[in-house]
């Protein structure tokens, strides 16, 4: 399976996040791809395909220009009024405050365009989430141009980021700009099967209306769960995106039983679309240990789910969200990708 990696992505690199109105140590670090990395090259999965700048346009297509300019430019801006370190917001446009007039003031548009305070943006957060589109987008251009599969790795993670808004450690939505980028070269169906433990609000929200591009996801369920505003079973798509968006929340500390039984409902429904291409948002913080996770999976289950996947013999695209037991990462995502490529073309579908 090849592989794109981000090599930039160290350069999102935040000591602190908010959790619970504390300054914590930041969970989203550059160790968690350091150790996919190791495991990788350590495994004989690859080869590493070097990353192909594809430019502004392909994200244009998914995120306001205005929210991607002020992401380039935010830590600038901070540092410029003195601020150290990470940058965080504290207000934003709920309910019956106005979203539709851009502020002046700096804090206000860090409001604007975020969900929450847990997402440190920091000096070097606009190149790593540039270049990790980038990477994404490279890894789609093997799968399109006839891989059975590729993997991205990549950070930081995309699912949770809105056409105009970060949150969720996630700056730039690599899995609707890919699911975009392969509309426009002509696929007529996308699947994304979103299998982190958070619901993908942000992958949800972009294609809700639409039909062209079905986002399924197993996750915590939102009761309890970040990031709780989205991601129930009553959330089936609008207008003419009715019935193409299926999730299946679980309750935290659901059992591998129980995880599996909703993974193999999705498959059979994403099966039935017919998708000319499948994009894994692969987050392994359903991991037994994740520290900030409550599923249990473990390495015969990744490798199962790799397996599975594969079984759905569909184009795949594989994409890195979260997981943050960070010295497990690697063998976790290493499980889903071997239990993928040591699954022969060709073997019986679900
Ligand atoms: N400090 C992804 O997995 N904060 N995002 C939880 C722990 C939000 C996770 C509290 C978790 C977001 C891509
Ligand atoms: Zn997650």
């Amino acid at each position: 399976m090849k592989i794109v990696y981000n090599e930039r992505h160290a350069q999102h690199a935040a000591q602190k996040e908010f959790f619970r109105g504390q300054l914590v140590d930041a969970f989203e670090i550059p160790a968690r791809a350091d150790y996919v990395l190791q495991a990788l090259q350590a495994s004989d999965l690859g080869p590493f395909v070097p990353v192909v700048d594809h430019g502004r346009a392909p994200l244009e297509r998914v995120h306001a220009p205005a929210y991607l300019r002020f992401i380039e430019g935010a830590h600038a801006e901070w540092q410029a009024l003195g601020g150290e370190g990470e940058a965080f917001p504290a207000v934003w446009p709920v309910r019956s405050l106005r979203s539709d007039v851009e502020p002046r003031s700096f804090a206000a548009r860090m409001g604007l365009y975020s969900m929450d305070s847990g997402s440190p943006l920091t000096a070097g957060t606009w190149a790593a989430a540039y270049w990790g589109a980038q990477a994404s987008l490279t890894a789609l251009d093997l799968v399109l141009a006839g891989e059975r599969s590729a993997y991205c790795l990549t950070r930081p993670p995309g699912h949770h980021a809105g056409a105009d808004f970060f949150g969720g450690y996630c700056f730039i939505n690599n899995a609707a700009v890919t699911a975009q980028a392969a509309r426009d070269a002509g696929r007529q169906r996308v699947a994304i099967l979103d299998v982190d433990y958070h619901h993908g609000n942000g992958t949800q929200a972009i294609f809700y209306e639409r039909p062209d591009v079905f986002f399924l996801s197993i996750h915590g369920d939102p009761q309890t769960e970040y990031p709780f505003f989205l991601g129930h079973a009553d959330e089936r798509g609008a207008g003419a995106g009715e019935g193409f968006n299926a999730n299946y929340p679980l309750p935290a500390g659901a059992s591998n039983e129980q995880w599996f039984e909703a993974f193999e409902k999705a498959l059979v429904q994403l099966n039935a679309y017919a998708p000319e291409l499948l994009i894994v948002s692969l987050g392994v913080d359903t991991y037994g240990g994740d520290p900030i996770s409550h599923f249990r999976l473990d390495e015969p289950e990744f490798r199962r789910m790799g397996q599975s996947l594969a079984s759905l013999q569909l184009p795949t695209l594989f994409l890195q969200e979260g997981g943050y037991a960070t010295a497990a990462i690697g063998r976790n995502v290493q499980a889903v990708l071997a239990g993928f490529a040591s699954t022969a073309q060709g073997q019986p579908g679900v």
